[in-house]
């Protein structure tokens, strides 16, 4: 199958909910070794925030936004473990906790963030979602991590980030851990006002963001 029209197709099965078909289409697509990191952003993503679109119009209602995310989610069991062969096995470039905060079940933005950054040679800790925000400290300070990334989907959700950094601050751990912050309503503009140290709107630019934090 021609990549365009591979691509086309992920992003049709996510919208349609197609799971036998999203995950063959994966399967297909690492046969064939397309670049995943494409098969990602050009595929399923778009298909995705398709869904979300279609939600917004009222012509989605909940049950599709599952199972769409449901497709995201088998997609990603295929796709994580070949990301993780391809990535060079040197030395970590930095450990990362990151996890979606208190209150909030939205994971896909998350984990696709977790499968960029350790395929690309970060030492990568998932917490999970709705993860109680004490436990992003506790876990850095034990995991002896550098980097701390929170996830948020709602408004109502994105305090939590805010609070983690007030907490870090708080218990002069500061100078320990760095913190980046992303989710579809966070801004340049919020992680600046809660005092995060960087903020990226997509899993590659999260990528980018980590190696400039760690790197410094
Ligand atoms: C799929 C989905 C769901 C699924 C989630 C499945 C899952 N396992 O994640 C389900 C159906 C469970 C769900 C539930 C709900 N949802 Co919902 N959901 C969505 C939807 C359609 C897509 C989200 C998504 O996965 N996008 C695709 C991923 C790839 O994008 P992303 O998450 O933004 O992540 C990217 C970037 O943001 C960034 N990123 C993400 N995290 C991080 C972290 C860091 C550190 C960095 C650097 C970057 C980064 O990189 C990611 C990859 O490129 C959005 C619509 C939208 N437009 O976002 C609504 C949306 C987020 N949901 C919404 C709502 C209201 C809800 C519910 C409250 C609905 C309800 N009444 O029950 C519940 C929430 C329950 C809870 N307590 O959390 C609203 C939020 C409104 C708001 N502003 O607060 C949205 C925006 C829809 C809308 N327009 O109203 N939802």
């Amino acid at each position: 199958m021609e990549k365009k029209e591979l691509l086309t197709r992920m992003e049709k099965s996510i919208v349609e909910g197609d799971k036998d078909e999203t995950v063959q289409l994966a399967k297909e697509a690492v046969r064939e070794n397309v670049d995943l990191n494409e098969v990602i952003n050009k595929g399923y993503v778009p298909g995705i925030q398709k869904v979300g679109e279609l939600w917004e119009k009222g012509e989605y209602f909940l049950p599709e936004l599952i199972t769409s995310g449901e497709c995201m989610k088998a997609v990603m069991k295929v796709l994580q473990p070949e990301l993780e062969k391809a990535k060079i096995k040197i030395s970590s470039l930095g450990k990362v906790i990151i996890g979606t905060v208190e209150g909030d079940i939205h994971d896909i933005g998350k984990n696709l963030v977790a499968s960029m950054l350790s395929a690309n040679g970060f030492e990568v800790i998932d917490l999970g979602a709705d993860v109680k925000l004490e436990k992003f400290i506790e876990s850095a300070e034990s995991e002896k991590a550098d980097l701390i990334c929170l996830s948020a989907l709602l408004t109502t959700t994105m305090v939590g980030q805010k609070k983690v950094i007030q907490l870090i601050k708080e218990r002069n751990l500061s100078g320990q851990f760095k913190v980046l912050v992303g989710g579809a309503p966070v801004t340049q503009q919020w992680a600046d006002d809660v005092g995060a140290d960087g903020y990226a709107e997509n899993a590659m630019i999260a990528v980018k963001a980590a190696n400039k934090l760690l790197g410094e």
